[in-house]
């Protein structure tokens, strides 16, 4: 296969329950990638730390998250699983890393600013250089490609950016990777303010779809979310709302625009709501129960994320040794 030594890497924080958006944006993409390329999936616990999070919590969702992943369909047999926590050079080339990267541009980024005027008490030095460490998850792989949502663009450009400028001073080291932005599931909206991203960390736990909520509840939020005075079920300009639902229909059930547009003709927003919520419902039921099966077996998850921590350390060393070398550390 042509694309079988092809590298991509991606990944998660273990910040919340993974909502829908994280889903569609990003874990199905991988599902569908991971036979096509050598596929390393990391749950990235150090990125969740620069909010702070209640140690008991972070822990029981590093396992779920992982749990998620093989739910969804990642297959630990045919992809590497790991914790970044675990393999220790994610922190180190993030530190040289930081010798690279410049302070104007970080403070560009606009999830610094949103997270900065949403956690004001705590704008701490690793909120900032989340890209960076971002960047040292990708290039430690000399990944080729980085499935991602929309979100996460403007950060997959400063790695670029990091990547060559590292490239330019210290000779030919990492790999520039590409992004791969799905189209219609890129940036999945919340159900309380169409025109923000659905979050998992939203305080409001109607503006977001989580991948464990039961199908009542998923029938209760799709009812709920927020959409325009008018009642017509057809993707225009200023209707955020309706083009999110029908962004998350379409992902469920592969309907395109104008077979959704036909099948609620005359309808009205009720029934299309009741119909979102049941092919979620529908979608999440296989991963919920898998995950339910999962969960019972830490030992199963456990003995995953070592296998997956060594074979990532394997790769990642010989990364980090190169840039070591590179930037004139003394190896003994
Ligand atoms: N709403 C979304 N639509 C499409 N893709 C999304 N992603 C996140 N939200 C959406 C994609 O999911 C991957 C993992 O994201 P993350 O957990 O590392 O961080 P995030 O982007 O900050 O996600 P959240 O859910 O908003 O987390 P919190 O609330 O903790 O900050 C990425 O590929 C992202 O693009």
């Amino acid at each position: 296969m042509e694309n079988q030594q092809k590298v991509i890497f991606s990944g998660v924080q273990p910040s919340g329950i993974l909502t829908i958006g994280n889903y569609l944006g990003a874990i199905r993409n991988w599902v569908g990638l991971q036979d096509d390329y050598r596929s390393i999936f990391c749950v990235v616990d150090m990125h969740a730390i620069t909010v702070r999070q209640t140690p008991a919590d972070l822990r029981r969702r590093t396992y779920e998250t992982l749990a998620i992943y093989i739910a969804a369909g990642i297959d630990p047999a045919r992809s590497t699983l790991f914790v970044q926590s675990h393999v220790p050079c994610h922190a180190e080339l993030a530190w040289v890393l930081n010798c690279s990267a410049m302070f104007g541009e970080l403070s560009r980024m606009t999830q610094f600013k949103d997270k900065s005027a949403k956690h004001a008490d705590n704008i701490n030095a690793g909120l900032f250089t989340y890209p960076v460490l971002m960047a040292a998850d990708i290039l430690l792989y000399q990944a080729d490609l980085v499935p991602v949502g929309q979100d996460q663009r403007q950060h997959l450009e400063l790695c670029r950016d990091i990547a060559n400028r590292f490239n330019g001073v210290y000779g030919e080291t990492f790999r520039i990777p590409d992004g791969y932005i799905p189209t219609g599931s890129a940036k999945i909206a919340s159900l309380n303010d169409p025109t923000k991203k659905m979050s998992k960390s939203d305080e409001n736990v109607n503006a977001f779809i989580s991948l464990l909520d039961d199908r009542d509840t998923v029938l209760r939020k799709c009812k709920r979310a927020v959409t325009d005075s008018d009642s017509e079920v057809r993707r225009a300009e200023g209707k955020d709302g309706i083009n999110n639902l029908m962004n998350i229909y379409a992902c469920f059930t592969g309907k395109s625009d104008a077979e959704i547009e036909r099948e609620f003709e005359g309808q009205g927003y009720g029934v299309f709501k009741t119909a979102v919520g049941e092919a979620v419902a529908d979608g999440l039921a296989p991963i919920q129960n898998e995950f339910a099966r999962l969960m019972q077996d830490k030992a199963y998850l456990e003995s995953i994320m070592r296998e997956g921590a060594e074979t990532a350390f394997r790769i990642a060393r010989k990364t980090l040794s190169k840039v070591y070398r590179k930037v004139g550390f003394v190896g003994l």
